[in-house]
Protein backbone atom coordinates (compact mmCIF):
# COMPACT_ATOMS: atom_id res chain seq x y z
CA UNK A 1 0.00 0.00 0.00
CA UNK A 2 1.17 3.58 -1.08
CA UNK A 3 1.98 5.75 1.70
CA UNK A 4 -0.05 9.51 2.01
CA UNK A 5 1.27 12.60 1.44
CA UNK A 6 0.94 14.12 4.63
CA UNK A 7 0.51 17.96 4.29
CA UNK A 8 -1.57 17.48 1.55
CA UNK A 9 -4.25 15.57 3.26
CA UNK A 10 -3.80 17.46 6.22
CA UNK A 11 -5.29 20.55 4.64
CA UNK A 12 -7.81 19.13 2.62
CA UNK A 13 -9.11 17.18 5.83
CA UNK A 14 -8.90 20.59 8.14
CA UNK A 15 -10.86 22.02 4.76
CA UNK A 16 -13.66 19.67 5.60
CA UNK A 17 -14.21 21.38 9.09
CA UNK A 18 -11.52 19.61 11.25
CA UNK A 19 -9.57 21.85 13.13
CA UNK A 20 -7.24 19.62 14.17
CA UNK A 21 -5.51 16.80 11.69
CA UNK A 22 -2.87 14.40 13.03
CA UNK A 23 -1.22 11.80 12.79
CA UNK A 24 0.06 8.37 14.84
CA UNK A 25 1.20 5.20 13.95
CA UNK A 26 -1.45 2.22 14.15
CA UNK A 27 1.24 0.39 16.32
CA UNK A 28 -0.73 -2.01 19.33
CA UNK A 29 -0.59 0.99 22.56
CA UNK A 30 -0.16 -1.54 25.06
CA UNK A 31 -2.47 -1.21 28.53
CA UNK A 32 -2.05 2.40 29.72
CA UNK A 33 -4.68 2.03 32.22
CA UNK A 34 -7.82 0.65 30.53
CA UNK A 35 -8.05 -3.03 32.31
CA UNK A 36 -7.19 -1.37 35.33
CA UNK A 37 -10.17 1.14 34.98
CA UNK A 38 -12.09 -1.56 33.93
CA UNK A 39 -11.42 -3.88 36.78
CA UNK A 40 -12.06 -1.42 39.53
CA UNK A 41 -15.53 -0.81 38.43
CA UNK A 42 -14.98 2.82 37.86
CA UNK A 43 -16.97 1.88 34.31
CA UNK A 44 -20.38 1.74 35.93
CA UNK A 45 -22.76 -0.30 34.27
CA UNK A 46 -21.17 0.79 30.71
CA UNK A 47 -20.16 -2.86 29.73
CA UNK A 48 -19.54 -2.15 26.48
CA UNK A 49 -16.50 -1.03 27.43
CA UNK A 50 -15.36 -4.40 28.58
CA UNK A 51 -17.08 -6.17 25.76
CA UNK A 52 -14.77 -4.01 23.66
CA UNK A 53 -11.86 -3.57 25.80
CA UNK A 54 -9.72 -6.01 23.64
CA UNK A 55 -10.48 -3.90 20.21
CA UNK A 56 -9.67 -1.12 22.13
CA UNK A 57 -6.86 -2.19 22.92
CA UNK A 58 -5.49 -3.39 19.74
CA UNK A 59 -6.50 -1.50 16.09
CA UNK A 60 -5.42 -4.38 14.55
CA UNK A 61 -7.97 -5.96 16.12
CA UNK A 62 -10.43 -2.80 14.28
CA UNK A 63 -8.78 -2.88 11.34
CA UNK A 64 -6.55 -5.72 10.19
CA UNK A 65 -3.07 -4.15 8.20
CA UNK A 66 -4.13 -0.64 9.42
CA UNK A 67 -1.14 1.61 9.38
CA UNK A 68 -2.02 4.79 11.05
CA UNK A 69 -4.24 6.27 13.03
CA UNK A 70 -5.77 9.77 11.80
CA UNK A 71 -6.90 11.90 14.65
CA UNK A 72 -9.66 14.45 14.17
CA UNK A 73 -10.73 17.51 16.41
CA UNK A 74 -13.24 19.64 16.01
CA UNK A 75 -13.19 22.41 18.63
CA UNK A 76 -16.53 23.37 20.35
CA UNK A 77 -15.85 26.88 22.09
CA UNK A 78 -18.67 29.21 21.22
CA UNK A 79 -16.41 32.22 21.45
CA UNK A 80 -17.96 33.26 24.95
CA UNK A 81 -19.47 31.27 27.75
CA UNK A 82 -23.49 30.43 26.75
CA UNK A 83 -25.97 28.69 28.90
CA UNK A 84 -25.57 27.97 32.12
CA UNK A 85 -25.43 25.19 34.34
CA UNK A 86 -28.13 22.92 33.40
CA UNK A 87 -26.23 21.73 29.95
CA UNK A 88 -23.16 20.50 28.86
CA UNK A 89 -21.95 22.90 26.50
CA UNK A 90 -21.44 20.57 23.95
CA UNK A 91 -25.02 19.36 24.25
CA UNK A 92 -25.75 22.76 23.06
CA UNK A 93 -25.52 21.79 19.45
CA UNK A 94 -27.19 19.44 17.50
CA UNK A 95 -26.05 15.70 18.08
CA UNK A 96 -22.38 15.95 17.20
CA UNK A 97 -22.20 12.35 16.12
CA UNK A 98 -24.47 12.95 13.34
CA UNK A 99 -22.78 16.07 12.50
CA UNK A 100 -19.91 14.89 12.44
CA UNK A 101 -20.40 11.89 10.25
CA UNK A 102 -20.41 13.66 7.20
CA UNK A 103 -17.40 15.00 7.86
CA UNK A 104 -15.99 11.78 8.04
CA UNK A 105 -17.73 10.84 5.10
CA UNK A 106 -16.20 13.11 2.98
CA UNK A 107 -12.83 12.36 4.64
CA UNK A 108 -12.93 8.91 3.62
CA UNK A 109 -13.48 10.05 -0.14
CA UNK A 110 -9.95 12.41 0.39
CA UNK A 111 -8.26 9.04 1.25
CA UNK A 112 -9.52 7.08 -1.87
CA UNK A 113 -8.46 10.11 -3.81
CA UNK A 114 -5.03 10.84 -2.76
CA UNK A 115 -4.16 7.05 -2.19
CA UNK A 116 -5.85 5.43 -3.98
CA UNK A 117 -7.64 3.45 -1.34
CA UNK A 118 -10.51 1.25 -1.83
CA UNK A 119 -13.67 1.84 1.14
CA UNK A 120 -12.58 -0.82 3.28
CA UNK A 121 -9.29 0.16 4.02
CA UNK A 122 -10.29 2.74 6.55
CA UNK A 123 -12.29 2.93 9.10
CA UNK A 124 -13.60 5.91 10.94
CA UNK A 125 -15.51 6.73 14.26
CA UNK A 126 -16.66 9.47 16.22
CA UNK A 127 -16.94 8.79 20.12
CA UNK A 128 -19.17 5.60 19.35
CA UNK A 129 -16.49 3.51 17.83
CA UNK A 130 -13.94 0.71 20.22
CA UNK A 131 -11.36 2.76 19.83
CA UNK A 132 -9.49 5.23 22.52
CA UNK A 133 -9.64 8.57 21.05
CA UNK A 134 -8.39 10.23 23.81
CA UNK A 135 -4.79 8.11 24.00
CA UNK A 136 -4.59 8.46 20.26
CA UNK A 137 -5.02 11.87 20.32
CA UNK A 138 -2.24 12.61 22.90
CA UNK A 139 -0.18 9.74 21.29
CA UNK A 140 -0.88 11.72 17.78
CA UNK A 141 -0.01 15.20 19.77
CA UNK A 142 -3.30 16.94 19.71
CA UNK A 143 -2.55 18.30 23.42
CA UNK A 144 -1.94 16.23 26.67
CA UNK A 145 -4.36 13.86 29.27
CA UNK A 146 -5.34 16.16 31.80
CA UNK A 147 -5.66 15.35 35.37
CA UNK A 148 -9.04 15.92 34.77
CA UNK A 149 -9.04 13.19 32.03
CA UNK A 150 -9.93 15.38 29.08
CA UNK A 151 -7.61 15.37 26.32
CA UNK A 152 -6.33 19.15 26.55
CA UNK A 153 -5.51 20.89 23.49
CA UNK A 154 -2.60 23.53 24.26
CA UNK A 155 -4.48 25.35 20.71
CA UNK A 156 -8.12 25.43 21.87
CA UNK A 157 -7.93 23.95 25.58
CA UNK A 158 -10.56 21.65 26.70
CA UNK A 159 -13.81 22.35 23.66
CA UNK A 160 -12.65 20.06 21.48
CA UNK A 161 -14.37 16.90 20.24
CA UNK A 162 -12.38 14.17 18.84
CA UNK A 163 -12.87 11.47 15.95
CA UNK A 164 -10.89 8.94 14.27
CA UNK A 165 -9.89 6.97 11.26
CA UNK A 166 -8.43 4.06 11.27
CA UNK A 167 -6.54 3.38 7.77
CA UNK A 168 -3.85 0.85 5.91
CA UNK A 169 -1.56 3.29 4.67
CA UNK A 170 1.36 5.00 6.13
CA UNK A 171 1.29 8.72 6.84
CA UNK A 172 4.36 9.90 8.59
CA UNK A 173 3.84 10.40 12.48
CA UNK A 174 3.04 13.63 14.00
CA UNK A 175 5.31 13.68 17.38
CA UNK A 176 3.46 13.82 20.77
CA UNK A 177 3.89 16.84 22.82
CA UNK A 178 6.87 15.26 24.65
CA UNK A 179 8.27 12.12 23.18
CA UNK A 180 7.73 9.03 25.36
CA UNK A 181 5.32 10.54 27.34
CA UNK A 182 2.53 10.79 25.52
CA UNK A 183 0.43 9.41 27.79
CA UNK A 184 1.46 10.56 31.13
CA UNK A 185 -1.17 12.41 32.73
CA UNK A 186 -0.68 16.03 33.75
CA UNK A 187 2.01 16.35 31.10
CA UNK A 188 1.33 19.94 30.86
CA UNK A 189 -0.73 20.70 34.54
CA UNK A 190 2.33 21.14 36.66
CA UNK A 191 0.98 21.52 40.27
CA UNK A 192 -2.53 22.85 39.12
CA UNK A 193 -5.37 21.05 40.54
CA UNK A 194 -8.31 22.72 40.38
CA UNK A 195 -9.96 20.36 38.02
CA UNK A 196 -9.65 17.80 41.18
CA UNK A 197 -10.67 19.94 43.62
CA UNK A 198 -13.93 21.47 41.66
CA UNK A 199 -15.35 17.90 41.02
CA UNK A 200 -18.69 18.32 42.77
CA UNK A 201 -18.78 15.07 43.66
CA UNK A 202 -15.30 13.74 44.33
CA UNK A 203 -15.33 11.39 41.16
CA UNK A 204 -11.26 11.70 40.79
CA UNK A 205 -9.85 8.49 42.78
CA UNK A 206 -6.37 9.49 41.36
CA UNK A 207 -5.76 12.36 38.85
CA UNK A 208 -6.61 11.77 35.48
CA UNK A 209 -9.22 8.76 36.90
CA UNK A 210 -13.00 9.35 36.74
CA UNK A 211 -15.27 7.23 38.37
CA UNK A 212 -18.32 7.02 36.08
CA UNK A 213 -20.23 5.70 39.43
CA UNK A 214 -19.93 9.12 41.26
CA UNK A 215 -19.69 11.64 37.56
CA UNK A 216 -22.53 13.71 37.03
CA UNK A 217 -21.61 13.57 33.25
CA UNK A 218 -22.59 9.65 33.69
CA UNK A 219 -25.90 9.88 35.85
CA UNK A 220 -27.10 12.19 33.65
CA UNK A 221 -26.12 11.44 30.63
CA UNK A 222 -25.95 6.98 30.77
CA UNK A 223 -27.53 5.89 33.73
CA UNK A 224 -31.29 4.96 33.15
CA UNK A 225 -32.04 4.09 36.61
CA UNK A 226 -32.35 5.86 40.42
CA UNK A 227 -29.33 7.79 40.61
CA UNK A 228 -27.68 6.82 44.17
CA UNK A 229 -28.89 9.50 46.38
CA UNK A 230 -25.85 10.41 48.25
CA UNK A 231 -24.93 11.67 45.47
CA UNK A 232 -28.08 13.91 44.24
CA UNK A 233 -27.69 17.20 46.47
CA UNK A 234 -23.84 17.27 44.86
CA UNK A 235 -25.39 17.58 41.25
CA UNK A 236 -26.63 21.57 41.53
CA UNK A 237 -28.38 22.39 38.62
CA UNK A 238 -26.87 20.42 36.34
CA UNK A 239 -29.33 18.69 33.97
CA UNK A 240 -27.70 16.88 31.32
CA UNK A 241 -23.31 16.30 31.30
CA UNK A 242 -21.22 18.34 33.56
CA UNK A 243 -18.54 20.55 32.71
CA UNK A 244 -16.81 21.75 35.87
CA UNK A 245 -13.63 19.91 35.81
CA UNK A 246 -13.40 21.20 32.01
CA UNK A 247 -14.50 24.79 33.19
CA UNK A 248 -12.00 25.66 35.71
CA UNK A 249 -8.95 24.67 33.38
CA UNK A 250 -6.20 27.61 33.12
CA UNK A 251 -5.63 25.66 29.56
CA UNK A 252 -8.94 26.89 28.33
CA UNK A 253 -7.63 30.67 28.35
CA UNK A 254 -6.10 29.49 24.49
CA UNK A 255 -9.93 28.78 23.53
CA UNK A 256 -11.07 30.23 20.21
CA UNK A 257 -14.82 30.79 18.97
CA UNK A 258 -14.86 27.47 17.00
CA UNK A 259 -15.67 27.25 13.14
CA UNK A 260 -18.77 25.36 13.82
CA UNK A 261 -18.47 23.48 10.37
CA UNK A 262 -18.82 20.19 11.55
CA UNK A 263 -21.82 21.41 14.39
CA UNK A 264 -24.89 22.95 14.22
CA UNK A 265 -25.19 25.00 17.00
CA UNK A 266 -28.67 24.97 19.36
CA UNK A 267 -27.74 27.39 21.91
CA UNK A 268 -31.62 28.30 22.08
CA UNK A 269 -32.15 25.31 24.78
CA UNK A 270 -29.65 26.50 26.77
CA UNK A 271 -32.14 29.57 27.83
CA UNK A 272 -34.41 26.68 28.63
CA UNK A 273 -35.71 27.32 32.56
CA UNK A 274 -36.19 23.70 34.91
CA UNK A 275 -39.88 24.47 35.21
CA UNK A 276 -40.00 24.80 31.36
CA UNK A 277 -38.16 20.89 31.63
CA UNK A 278 -40.40 19.71 34.60
CA UNK A 279 -43.22 20.56 32.36
CA UNK A 280 -42.06 18.67 29.57
CA UNK A 281 -44.72 17.03 27.51
CA UNK A 282 -43.56 14.00 24.49
CA UNK A 283 -44.63 16.05 22.20
CA UNK A 284 -42.64 19.67 23.28
CA UNK A 285 -39.77 17.35 24.40
CA UNK A 286 -39.50 15.30 20.67
CA UNK A 287 -40.18 19.35 19.35
CA UNK A 288 -37.68 20.61 21.00
CA UNK A 289 -34.50 18.10 21.72
CA UNK A 290 -35.10 16.76 18.12
CA UNK A 291 -31.62 15.57 16.50
CA UNK A 292 -29.77 16.70 19.72
CA UNK A 293 -27.73 14.25 22.05
CA UNK A 294 -29.93 14.84 24.75
CA UNK A 295 -32.23 12.69 23.14
CA UNK A 296 -29.85 10.21 24.03
CA UNK A 297 -31.57 9.98 28.04
CA UNK A 298 -35.25 9.71 26.82
CA UNK A 299 -37.94 11.79 28.22
CA UNK A 300 -37.96 10.21 31.59
CA UNK A 301 -34.36 10.79 32.21
CA UNK A 302 -34.62 14.11 31.16
CA UNK A 303 -37.28 14.65 33.28
CA UNK A 304 -35.63 12.46 36.79
CA UNK A 305 -32.62 15.28 35.83
CA UNK A 306 -34.82 17.77 36.18
CA UNK A 307 -36.36 16.72 39.30
CA UNK A 308 -32.77 16.61 40.90
CA UNK A 309 -31.99 19.74 39.48
CA UNK A 310 -34.97 21.35 40.97
CA UNK A 311 -34.39 19.51 44.58
CA UNK A 312 -30.90 21.57 44.56
CA UNK A 313 -32.63 24.51 42.91
CA UNK A 314 -35.41 25.26 45.48
CA UNK A 315 -34.28 23.18 48.42
CA UNK A 316 -31.80 23.53 51.24
CA UNK A 317 -29.74 26.49 50.55
CA UNK A 318 -31.08 26.93 47.24
CA UNK A 319 -30.89 29.91 44.85
CA UNK A 320 -34.52 29.35 43.43
CA UNK A 321 -37.10 32.35 42.87
CA UNK A 322 -39.64 32.06 45.42
CA UNK A 323 -41.79 33.26 42.70
CA UNK A 324 -41.56 30.41 41.02
CA UNK A 325 -41.88 27.88 43.84
CA UNK A 326 -45.21 27.03 44.00
CA UNK A 327 -45.49 26.24 40.58
CA UNK A 328 -42.05 23.94 41.05
CA UNK A 329 -43.63 22.40 44.02
CA UNK A 330 -46.82 21.73 41.75
CA UNK A 331 -45.15 20.19 38.93
CA UNK A 332 -43.27 17.89 40.99
CA UNK A 333 -46.04 16.33 42.80
CA UNK A 334 -47.29 16.01 38.66
CA UNK A 335 -44.52 13.95 38.69
CA UNK A 336 -45.20 11.91 41.70
CA UNK A 337 -47.72 10.20 39.37
CA UNK A 338 -45.65 9.63 36.16
CA UNK A 339 -45.81 6.37 34.53
CA UNK A 340 -42.06 6.00 35.27
CA UNK A 341 -40.89 4.76 38.79
CA UNK A 342 -37.61 6.46 37.95
CA UNK A 343 -39.22 9.91 37.27
CA UNK A 344 -42.13 8.95 40.38
CA UNK A 345 -38.59 8.22 42.84
CA UNK A 346 -36.82 11.31 42.03
CA UNK A 347 -39.60 13.60 42.07
CA UNK A 348 -40.44 12.23 45.38
CA UNK A 349 -37.00 13.23 46.64
CA UNK A 350 -37.69 16.78 45.41
CA UNK A 351 -40.47 17.25 46.83
CA UNK A 352 -39.18 16.17 50.18
CA UNK A 353 -35.98 18.91 49.81
CA UNK A 354 -38.46 21.59 48.58
CA UNK A 355 -41.16 21.32 51.17
CA UNK A 356 -39.22 20.41 53.73
CA UNK A 357 -40.45 17.03 56.16
CA UNK A 358 -44.02 18.48 57.23
CA UNK A 359 -45.39 19.93 54.24
CA UNK A 360 -43.90 17.11 52.25
CA UNK A 361 -45.09 14.37 54.28
CA UNK A 362 -48.65 16.08 53.65
CA UNK A 363 -48.35 16.75 50.23
CA UNK A 364 -46.97 13.16 49.85
CA UNK A 365 -49.62 11.59 51.63
CA UNK A 366 -52.07 10.68 48.90
CA UNK A 367 -49.33 9.72 46.37
CA UNK A 368 -47.87 7.62 48.71
CA UNK A 369 -50.57 5.29 49.60
CA UNK A 370 -50.95 4.34 45.77
CA UNK A 371 -47.37 3.76 45.35
CA UNK A 372 -46.28 -0.24 44.89
CA UNK A 373 -42.48 0.23 43.63
CA UNK A 374 -40.32 -0.74 45.71
CA UNK A 375 -37.91 1.50 44.75
CA UNK A 376 -40.13 4.60 44.74
CA UNK A 377 -41.26 3.39 48.56
CA UNK A 378 -38.09 3.53 49.54
CA UNK A 379 -37.68 7.47 47.99
CA UNK A 380 -40.94 8.04 50.19
CA UNK A 381 -39.32 6.26 53.23
CA UNK A 382 -36.26 7.98 53.08
CA UNK A 383 -37.88 11.33 53.87
CA UNK A 384 -36.08 14.57 53.44
CA UNK A 385 -32.56 13.09 55.06
CA UNK A 386 -30.63 16.05 56.34
CA UNK A 387 -31.48 20.12 57.17
CA UNK A 388 -34.73 20.34 54.48
CA UNK A 389 -35.75 24.23 55.74
CA UNK A 390 -37.02 25.45 52.19
CA UNK A 391 -34.77 28.22 51.27
CA UNK A 392 -35.77 31.89 50.38
C1 LIG B 1 -16.89 6.26 28.46
C2 LIG B 1 -16.78 7.74 28.16
C3 LIG B 1 -17.19 8.62 29.16
C4 LIG B 1 -17.49 8.17 30.59
C5 LIG B 1 -16.15 7.93 31.33
C6 LIG B 1 -15.16 9.12 31.21
C7 LIG B 1 -13.71 8.80 31.41
N1 LIG B 1 -12.97 9.77 31.90
O1 LIG B 1 -13.27 7.70 31.11
C8 LIG B 1 -18.34 9.37 31.11
C9 LIG B 1 -19.82 9.11 30.83
C10 LIG B 1 -18.17 9.70 32.59
C11 LIG B 1 -17.85 10.49 30.19
C12 LIG B 1 -17.90 11.83 30.53
C13 LIG B 1 -17.44 12.85 29.70
N2 LIG B 1 -17.07 12.72 28.41
CO1 LIG B 1 -16.79 11.00 27.52
N3 LIG B 1 -16.31 9.44 26.58
C14 LIG B 1 -16.30 8.19 26.91
C15 LIG B 1 -15.73 7.33 25.76
C16 LIG B 1 -16.90 6.70 25.00
C17 LIG B 1 -14.74 6.26 26.20
C18 LIG B 1 -13.69 6.77 27.18
C19 LIG B 1 -12.96 5.66 27.87
O2 LIG B 1 -12.62 4.66 27.24
N4 LIG B 1 -12.71 5.81 29.17
C20 LIG B 1 -11.90 4.88 29.92
C21 LIG B 1 -10.56 5.56 30.20
C22 LIG B 1 -9.69 4.62 31.05
O3 LIG B 1 -9.96 5.74 28.93
P1 LIG B 1 -9.45 7.17 28.34
O4 LIG B 1 -10.22 8.29 28.94
O5 LIG B 1 -9.46 7.06 26.86
O6 LIG B 1 -7.97 7.26 28.90
C23 LIG B 1 -7.04 6.20 28.68
C24 LIG B 1 -6.44 6.18 27.31
O7 LIG B 1 -6.26 7.49 26.84
C25 LIG B 1 -5.15 5.44 27.59
N5 LIG B 1 -4.00 5.92 26.83
C26 LIG B 1 -3.01 6.72 27.27
N6 LIG B 1 -2.09 6.87 26.32
C27 LIG B 1 -2.49 6.17 25.25
C28 LIG B 1 -1.91 6.05 24.02
C29 LIG B 1 -2.59 5.30 23.06
C30 LIG B 1 -1.99 5.16 21.72
C31 LIG B 1 -3.85 4.70 23.38
C32 LIG B 1 -4.64 3.95 22.35
C33 LIG B 1 -4.40 4.83 24.66
C34 LIG B 1 -3.70 5.57 25.57
O8 LIG B 1 -4.83 5.67 28.95
C35 LIG B 1 -5.82 6.46 29.54
C36 LIG B 1 -5.98 6.04 31.00
O9 LIG B 1 -6.25 4.67 31.09
C37 LIG B 1 -14.99 8.44 24.90
C38 LIG B 1 -14.99 8.19 23.38
C39 LIG B 1 -13.93 7.18 22.98
N7 LIG B 1 -14.31 6.31 22.10
O10 LIG B 1 -12.80 7.22 23.45
C40 LIG B 1 -15.79 9.72 25.26
C41 LIG B 1 -14.99 11.02 25.37
C42 LIG B 1 -13.76 10.72 26.18
N8 LIG B 1 -15.87 11.88 26.16
C43 LIG B 1 -15.81 13.12 25.84
C44 LIG B 1 -16.47 14.19 26.54
C45 LIG B 1 -16.57 15.53 25.82
C46 LIG B 1 -16.97 13.97 27.83
C47 LIG B 1 -17.49 15.03 28.82
C48 LIG B 1 -16.70 16.32 28.81
C49 LIG B 1 -18.99 15.30 28.52
C50 LIG B 1 -19.68 16.28 29.46
N9 LIG B 1 -19.44 17.58 29.33
O11 LIG B 1 -20.45 15.87 30.30
C51 LIG B 1 -17.35 14.27 30.18
C52 LIG B 1 -15.96 14.51 30.82
C53 LIG B 1 -15.70 13.67 32.03
C54 LIG B 1 -14.19 13.48 32.25
N10 LIG B 1 -13.59 14.32 33.06
O12 LIG B 1 -13.61 12.57 31.65
C55 LIG B 1 -14.86 13.36 24.68
C56 LIG B 1 -13.56 13.95 25.23
C57 LIG B 1 -12.88 14.92 24.30
C58 LIG B 1 -11.55 15.37 24.90
N11 LIG B 1 -11.11 16.53 24.45
O13 LIG B 1 -10.97 14.72 25.73
C59 LIG B 1 -14.72 11.88 24.08
C60 LIG B 1 -13.37 11.56 23.46
C61 LIG B 1 -15.85 11.74 23.05
C62 LIG B 1 -15.51 12.43 21.72
N12 LIG B 1 -15.52 11.68 20.64
O14 LIG B 1 -15.24 13.60 21.65
N13 LIG B 1 -17.32 9.97 29.03
S1 LIG C 1 -17.65 15.73 34.65
FE1 LIG C 1 -18.28 16.73 36.60
S2 LIG C 1 -18.75 15.07 38.04
FE2 LIG C 1 -17.60 14.16 36.29
S3 LIG C 1 -15.47 14.19 36.95
FE3 LIG C 1 -15.78 16.14 35.87
S4 LIG C 1 -16.41 17.62 37.47
FE4 LIG C 1 -16.59 15.55 38.35
S1 LIG D 1 -7.38 22.24 35.80
FE1 LIG D 1 -5.18 22.20 36.21
S2 LIG D 1 -4.78 20.10 36.89
FE2 LIG D 1 -6.79 20.09 35.89
S3 LIG D 1 -6.37 19.52 33.77
FE3 LIG D 1 -6.35 21.77 33.84
S4 LIG D 1 -4.19 22.32 34.21
FE4 LIG D 1 -4.40 20.15 34.68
Amino acid sequence: MNGLPREALRGRLHALGFDVVRFAPAAAPGDPGLRDWLAAGHHADMDWLVRTADLRLDPQLVLPGAQTVIVLGVNYWPGAAIGGEPFARYALHSDYHDTIKPGLVAAGRVLEELGGLGATDYRYYVDAGPVQERGWAAAAGVGFRGKNGNLISREFGNWMLLAAILVRAEVPADPPLVAREAGRTGLHCGKCRRCLDACPTAAFPAPGVVDARRCISYHTIENRGFVPRELRAAFGGRVFGCDECLAVCPWNRFAQAGRSALLARRHDLGALGLLELLRLTPERYRELFKGTAMKRTKLAGLLRNACIAAGNVWGPGGTGSARERAAVSAELLRLVRHESPVVRGHAVWAVWRVLGAAAGAAALAASRAGESDLAVIDEYEAGPGGPAEPAG
